[in-house]
């Protein structure tokens, strides 16, 4: 199918759909020059996921990893939601049911004005204690290492899903929700291969509903959706509406 034909296709499914979920990644920040983790560019070719994204490197070296997390802020700081985030605005305003999952900690899409979503990852703007779990908006930049809490002066940790860690159950329980009883599911940019979020493509599959993808590149869900659709989400998700 060209390119032209999948958006043909996706545009016609959303035009009868009144439930309509999307699931994010990096690829759609990708836009507004925040780097993906697994790309050319992408973080993990200069760091190893292990020793930064897990609680045990933040249990043996805390402020190397808050030291990664004020450079990722100052990155992020800088940037400003593209045409893809302002298009699922849209989406918002316009489908009965509409939910928006997204694996992104970067904030993008409630600057854009996103309001129905789940941030199943987390958000690097927020900071959680470590011993009485106190969780706050926090956008210093950079922020003083090492951070402490208000109420008690335990260690702060940057409010971000871990590998290895659980997802918060009511986000999740909200995105399988989501997920299950859509028409048509968006998948745009990510490389689909972090679990639980790895597992929405086929569940909404099986749960009879439309799926498309929106992706520079084919990932492991391209064979399994309904439209497979190579591009840049910037200029792709604008012309689904
Ligand atoms: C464009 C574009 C453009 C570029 N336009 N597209 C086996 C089975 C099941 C589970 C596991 C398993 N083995 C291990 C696990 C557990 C683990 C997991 O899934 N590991 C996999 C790697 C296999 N999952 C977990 O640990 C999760 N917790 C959990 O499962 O709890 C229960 C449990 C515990 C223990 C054991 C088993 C179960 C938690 C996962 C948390 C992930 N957290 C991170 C945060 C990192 C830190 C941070 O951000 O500060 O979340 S990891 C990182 O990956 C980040 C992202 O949200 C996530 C997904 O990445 P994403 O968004 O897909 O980005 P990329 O870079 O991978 O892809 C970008 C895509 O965009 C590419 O496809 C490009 O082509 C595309 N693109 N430019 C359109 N312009
Ligand atoms: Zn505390």
């Amino acid at each position: 199918m060209t390119c032209e034909a999948g958006i043909h296709e996706v545009r016609a499914r959303l035009s009868s759909a009144r439930a309509v979920t999307v699931l994010t990644g990096a690829g759609i920040s990708a836009d507004s020059g925040v780097p993906t983790f697994r790309g050319t560019d992408g973080l993990w070719r200069n760091f190893r996921a292990e020793e930064l994204a897990t609680p045990e490197a933040f249990a043996r070296d805390p402020r190397l990893v808050w030291e990664w997390y004020n450079w990722r802020r100052e990155i992020i700081a800088a940037k400003l939601p593209n045409p893809a985030h302002a298009a699922l605005v849209e989406m918002e305003r316009r489908f009965d049911r509409f939910w928006l999952i997204t694996q992104n900690v970067d904030g993008l899409h409630r600057l854009a004005g996103s309001t129905k979503l789940s941030e199943i990852h987390g958000n690097i703007w927020k900071v959680s204690c470590t011993a009485c779990g106190r969780v706050d908006t926090n956008h210093d930049v950079p922020i003083p290492i090492l951070p402490q809490c208000a109420t008690c002066e335990g260690l702060l940790r940057p409010h971000i899903v871990w590998f290895g860690e659980s997802l918060d159950s009511e986000e999740l329980g909200r995105s399988f929700d989501a997920v299950n009883s859509c028409e048509v599911l968006l998948i745009v940019g990510t490389s689909g291969i972090v679990y639980p979020a790895a597992s929405f493509a086929p569940s909404a599959k099986a749960a009879g509903a439309f799926v498309a993808e929106i992706n520079l590149d084919p990932t492991p869900n391209s064979e399994l959706v309904d439209v497979s659709i190579q591009g840049n989400a910037k200029d792709i998700v604008p012309l689904l509406l």
